[in-house]
Order: structure tokens, then C-alpha cells, then sequence
């Protein structure tokens, strides 16, 4: 049902380091032409750091985990490509639709196809306002039942983070913070929300992946929260200033449902005048890179 690539079913054959990528964060989360580039770019880093990369999506109704350079950009630019959560699979397997795939429909087909580490931007969660307008990524109902390792900046700063961290608690989903005890605040190093465990290393992380598999219990995902530098995260008062107007705008377009991630996102790359962009680039470099060197640790047994 999942179409590998010869290269990444090779690799996880012999066991070597595998990283998943997501696909829609150059789909839906980045800006054209650049996205392309992007998506390039980080199968380089894996590719550098010894590790290959499994850029995750469905083309033509077929579940793929390893795209090839034509595939990677149909994904960039074919245009009316579906934003695929997890629910979305069997619908568009079923009706032959190209899609791309988010944190659960992502982490979700990486543990179907054996790949253990995943690596993206930031993981959806409790949107704001939520006590009015009930929405809650499917990312964090995926990550619950799902044995994957996901590297990430955090939630995105659009959310609502306490809630977040609150629902990954009651969801049962560990979250680690990578040389930090702070919850990383996706275009920010710091959400200002504590984390309670703190890892120093890669190998520390598969560690836990270890004791995860020992332990058994519900198969859970294991969050390590990667903050971007605080040389390249994005100005703290200028992400609150555009922020706030950015979700006034969604509010009175009347953004809902799977649309509004995609428009606060774009919101912030035009009032940020594209500094948000380079901050979000600088978090997922740096969490792909990370994620070779777990995946690396994890295959080094
Ligand atoms: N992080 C990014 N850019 C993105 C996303 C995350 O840096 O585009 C995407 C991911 O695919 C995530 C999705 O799973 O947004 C969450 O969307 P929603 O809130 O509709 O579940
Ligand atoms: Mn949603």
C-alpha cells in the first residue's frame, strides 16, 4: 500500500538511518518558488549527515515514502494539491487524488513503512480560541497512537501553546527538549513554557526510543523539541505585533478548518516582510539535521 523508493528500501533493509520528511510544509507552509528549493535542500542535509531521506506524500492516490526529483516537484507546484491528514488517506487511495501530507497523515505512513524519525517545522495542536471554535490538530491524536520520533520547533506559534502541551500530557506523548528546559516557540527559540525533560544528545534521544519499545504500553511518539537559534529567530516583538493582526484577519475573513494554518502562515511571511519565512527555514534545517543524527544513533545498535 506504501510505495518506498529502492533507495530508502534499501536503507532500511540494511539498516541504515532513514529520515521522514513532511510534505505539507513545502505544499501548503512555504512560499513558491522557494519551496522547491527548500525541498531540495533538506534531503541534502540528511544526505550529508549520512542518513537518506523519505519525503513523504500521496501521488495519484498512491502513498509514497522516497520521492524522486519529478515527484518532489509536483508536490512543490502542481496546483490544487490536497493538504492530507491522516483521515484523508483512504479517500484519496481510494479516488487516485495527489496530496500532501501533514504531521499525522506523515508520521502515520513513516511508521507503516518502518522509517522510526521524522523530522519537520512545527507540529499543529490546540488552535486559539478554542474555547469558542473547536480545533485541534489531528497531529496530536496521530502522535498518541503512533511509535514514531518527530523533531521539531515546537508547535507553531499561531496555536495556542499552553493547551497544547496540556492535551500532549492527557494524550500521553512524551516531549523532551533538546539542550533546552524551555518549550521551543517555533519562529522564537522559547515559547516560554517549560518542558520537563531535557536531552544533551542524539544518542540520549534513541535511548529513549529504546526504553519506549521496552516499556511497551500505547504506541506513543516521542516529541524532541528543537529550538531554532537565537541568532536566527525571528524578532520576539515583531512575531507578537504581526501575530495579532494576523489572526484579526482570519477572524474577519471568516479562515477556518484546514485553511487557516496555510493563511496565518502566509499572513506572517507578508507582514514579516519574509523574516518569519527565513526564521521557519532556519528551525526545520536545524531539525533535519538533528533527526539524521537520532536516526544515526537509533540504526547504531
Ligand atoms: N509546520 C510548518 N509548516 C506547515 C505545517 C507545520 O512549519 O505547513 C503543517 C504541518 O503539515 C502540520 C499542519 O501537520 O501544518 C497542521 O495543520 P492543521 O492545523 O490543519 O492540522
Ligand atoms: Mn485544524
Amino acid at each position: 500500500m506504501i510505495k518506498r523508493s529502492d533507495e530508502v528500501a534499501t536503507a532500511l533493509a540494511e539498516g541504515r538511518p532513514v529520515v521522514a520528511l513532511e510534505s505539507t510544509i513545502i505544499s501548503h507552509g512555504l512560499p513558491r518558488p522557494r519551496n522547491l528549493k527548500v525541498a531540495m535542500e533538506l534531503e541534502e542535509v540528511v544526505r550529508a549527515a549520512g542518513a537518506v531521506p523519505a519525503t513523504i506524500a500521496v501521488l495519484d492516490g498512491i502513498p509514497r515514502a522516497g520521492l524522486d526529483k519529478d515527484e518532489l516537484e509536483r508536490v512543490a507546484s502542481e496546483s490544487g494539491l490536497r493538504k492530507l491528514g491522516f483521515r484523508d488517506l483512504a479517500p484519496a487511495a481510494a479516488l487516485g487524488v495527489s496530496g500532501a501530507t501533514t504531521v499525522s497523515a506523515t508520521s502515520f505512513l513513516a511508521a507503516r513503512a518502518g522509517i522510526r524519525v521524522f523530522a519537520t517545522g512545527g507540529l499543529g495542536g490546540v488552535h486559539r480560541g478554542w474555547t469558542s471554535v473547536q480545533d485541534e490538530s489531528a497531529d496530536l491524536d496521530t502522535l498518541s497512537r503512533t511509535r514514531i520520533t518527530v523533531v521539531c520547533a515546537g508547535v507553531k506559534s499561531i496555536l495556542d501553546v499552553p493547551a497544547t502541551l496540556q492535551r500532549l500530557e492527557t494524550r500521553q506523548v512524551a516531549v523532551v527538549g533538546y539542550r533546552t528546559s524551555e518549550f521551543p516557540g517555533f519562529y522564537l527559540s522559547t515559547s516560554g513554557e517549560p518542558v520537563d525533560w531535557r536531552i544533551e544528545s542524539a544518542a540520549e534521544a534513541a535511548g529513549i526510543m529504546r526504553a519506549q519499545d521496552r516499556l511497551g504500553g500505547p504506541e506513543t511518539a516521542l516529541i524532541v523539541a528543537n529550538p531554532v537559534p537565537t541568532s536566527e529567530q525571528l524578532d520576539p516583538e515583531l512575531h507578537d505585533r504581526v501575530l495579532a493582526e494576523a489572526l484579526a484577519a482570519a477572524d474577519a475573513e471568516g479562515v477556518t478548518g484546514q485553511a487557516i494554518t496555510p493563511f496565518l502562515l502566509d499572513y506572517l511571511v507578508r507582514g514579516t516582510g519574509g523574516a518569519s519565512l527565513e526564521a521557519n527555514l532556519a528551525a526545520v534545517r536545524g531539525n533535519v539535521a538533528l533527526a539524521a543524527e537520532i536516526a544515526t544513533a537509533w540504526t547504531d545498535r
